[in-house]
């Protein structure tokens, strides 16, 4: 067997591993963030279930923490009181970005984790299984059921050689981009292997498989190997560790080749993380503002190589450099050893550990900026500024650049970089609150914006609504119901949120929907990518969305759709989708049964045409759909 089938056959609970089919798979770890924790504890408390079934369920404080009203705060007070009534453990705000210190300090190779965030695959990079999912799918896991999801097929990513000096490990994930694109790992599995694998640290490799989300890919894995106990021994956790590799007759449905020795530093253009070019095709672009750090790039390391090469430095004039560092140990080893000093004499400004610019949370660039970043994703208007250019490039380049004033590689540095990761990280583990047993006298404290749940009806058997929004292709979340400062506060308030449904691509969006009552959304290939946020399906079912109807979903967002008992529609054909227009009617009649063959006949009233459209379904994804949702199908529900 390969890795993923090693790691899936030892938690299957139901299905063949037979790619493209529905397997249900143990979880043993979960993770939550603030941003999707607080609705994934709603859910979880409506489930009436005392305290979690799984190994460990971490929640980390890490998205919102701007604090610019009293949501935040409010939010945090929430899942600090939640974690303790109900067994979960509680990284405190200031701690870090969630996956950077489960990294650190709870991912375990072999075992399995479900995280309401999408870059969950970061722990990928220590041999776990670690899958991105809506919050309503963590809950369930905490709540001791299994996750389903489709076998996906395994892609072997063969690596040769080692990295030079000044290229890293984003290279390696953006070269896969700019390869495969945005959807080209769509249903599939990444594990790498081959003799470049030992020249990578476990930090290393948790930035590919991070970024891999961005493939659209189920999950992405590497060996567990002596880079692992490494890693382990020096977060004092060397117990937790055991060897994971693939059989040598291991079989895989496609390989892929990269060589390392051969890998220049990469960027991803605007604005899409697959727009990838060589830094040598852009070097002497101008750009006015710079951005360290995201789960993807702000391991010690990384922040090291950041600091000799700022070290005598100044950021250039026309420059503004944030950094943030992605855990409160990384930040204290910085600040022990001098490498912060560094950093804040050449003139960078020092973010908390936490997610921050990436999503949206500060340092919103000028009108028309140029924003080079180290994070994983750059939609359109995702940092908070809607006409300006977000690329992405790797920690190095990012700090060569913000020196320079227009981009360019590191190479220059080359003679500082060559930076060990430690024998021993400063372990510290205060931050982190474990839940006491007895939690019978802990009172769940939920502020004026945490409102309960909406309710749902069971599905219709027909139905005619107007098609509100029509879209291309490769459609976020981000595009669906924006991040950022202003929004992400309110995910636990959907009446709130869903005044901000497509508002980066159509104002009106929101007021028209609200007129018709009721709506269709259709959209093109890809349709969802991006992040985990359930959101993007809540609102538009709570807004009266019946169905979207797309040429193609990205995975979770799909789930998400079929969580909320939104119909999940697919073209038969690019004319049909070309034909049908916005404002168009459609009618639906026989959902019911349609659902349950996976066929519907739509009649578009207002152009006089019928078309079919098809679902790709599992029988239990029917059936949640028929019920109007998971929420409404659990049983157990009170
Ligand atoms: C993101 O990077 O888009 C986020 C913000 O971390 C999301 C989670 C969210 O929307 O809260 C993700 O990646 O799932
Ligand atoms: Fe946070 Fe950005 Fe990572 Fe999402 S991608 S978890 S916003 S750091």
């Amino acid at each position: 067997m390969n890795i993923i089938q090693k790691l899936i056959s030892t938690h299957l609970v139901e299905g063949q591993m037979i790619p493209g089919s529905e397997i249900a798979v143990r979880i043993d770890q979960t993770l939550t963030q603030d941003a999707t924790g607080t609705m994934a504890y709603l859910e979880f408390e409506a489930m009436n279930i005392p305290k979690v079934k799984t190994e460990l369920s971490v929640s980390y404080v890490d998205h919102n923490t701007i604090q610019i009203g009293f949501e935040n705060a409010d939010d945090h007070r929430f899942l600090k009181t939640v974690a303790a009534k109900h067994g979960i453990v509680y990284s405190r705000p200031g701690n870090g970005i969630c996956h950077q210190v489960h990294l650190e300090r709870f991912g375990v190779p072999g075992k399995s984790l479900l995280g309401s965030d999408s870059h969950t695959p970061t722990c990928g990079g220590l041999g776990m299984l670690a899958i991105g999912a809506g919050g309503l799918d963590i809950a369930m896991a905490m709540a001791g059921r299994p996750f389903r999801l489709n076998m996906p097929k395994v892609v072997k990513v063969n690596l040769t050689g080692s990295l030079r000096g000044w290229v890293c490990a984003k290279d390696i994930i953006l070269e896969l981009l700019r390869r495969l694109s945005v959807k080209g790992g769509v249903g599939k599995a990444f594990e790498f292997s081959g003799p470049g694998v030992a020249t990578l640290s476990v930090p290393q490799r948790a930035t590919i498989t991070n970024m891999g989300a961005e493939l659209g890919a189920t999950t992405s894995v590497f060996p567990s190997d002596e880079q692992t106990r490494l890693f382990l021994r020096a977060q004092g956790r060397e117990a937790d560790y055991r060897p994971l590799s693939a059989d040598a007759d291991a079989q895989y449905d496609e390989v892929i080749d990269i060589d390392l020795s051969a890998l220049n530093p990469e960027v991803a253009k605007p604005h899409q993380p697959d727009q990838v070019v060589e830094v040598e095709q852009l070097k002497g672009m101008k750009i006015d503002q710079v951005f360290i750090g995201s789960c993807t790039n702000s391991s010690y390391v990384d922040m090291v190589r950041v600091a000799k090469i700022l070290k005598g430095h100044l950021v250039h004039p026309d420059v503004s450099l944030s950094i943030a560092p992605g855990s409160r140990q990384v930040f204290e080893m910085l600040a022990a050893e001098g490498y912060l000093a560094d950093m804040i004499s050449a003139g960078a400004r020092i973010l908390e550990c936490a997610c921050g610019p990436c999503a949206g949370s500060g340092q919103a660039p000028s009108t028309g900026a140029k924003s080079l970043r180290t994070s994983n994703r750059n939609f359109l208007g995702r940092c908070g500024t809607l006409d300006s250019e977000v690329y992405l490039a790797g920690a190095e380049t990012c700090a060569a650049s913000a020196i320079a004033g227009y981009l360019t590689d590191a190479e220059q540095y080359a003679c500082v970089l060559d930076i060990e990761m430690p024998s021993a990280f400063r372990v510290d583990d205060r931050m982190i609150i474990t839940p006491p047993a007895d939690s019978s006298d802990v009172t769940v404290l939920k502020g004026p914006n945490i409102k309960s749940l909406p309710e749902f009806n069971e599905l219709e058997d027909s139905f005619s609504a107007p098609v509100v929004i029509k879209t291309g292709d490769n459609i976020s979340t981000d595009h669906i119901i924006p991040a950022g400062a202003k929004v992400i506060p309110l995910r636990s308030n959907v009446p709130e949120i869903s005044k901000y449904l497509f508002s980066r691509v159509d104002p009106t969006f929101y007021d028209r929907l609200k007129a018709a009552g009721s709506g269709i959304i259709v959209g093109g290939e890809n349709y969802g990518q991006g992040s985990s946020r359930e959101h993007a399906a809540l609102a538009p079912k709570y807004m009266g969305i019946k169905a979207v109807l797309v040429l193609s979903f990205a995975r979770i967002h799909m789930q998400n759709l079929v969580n909320f008992g939104v119909l999940p529609l697919l073209f038969d054909s690019k004319e049909d989708y070309e034909k049908v227009r916005q404002d168009d009617v459609l009618s639906l009649s026989g959902v019911r049964s349609g659902v349950k063959n996976g066929s519907l006949t739509v009649n578009d009233e207002t152009q006089g045409f019928s078309f079919t459209v098809h679902m790709a379904l599992s029988e239990r994804q029917k059936q949640t759909i028929l019920t109007g949702g998971l929420l409404n199908a659990m049983e157990d529900r009170k």
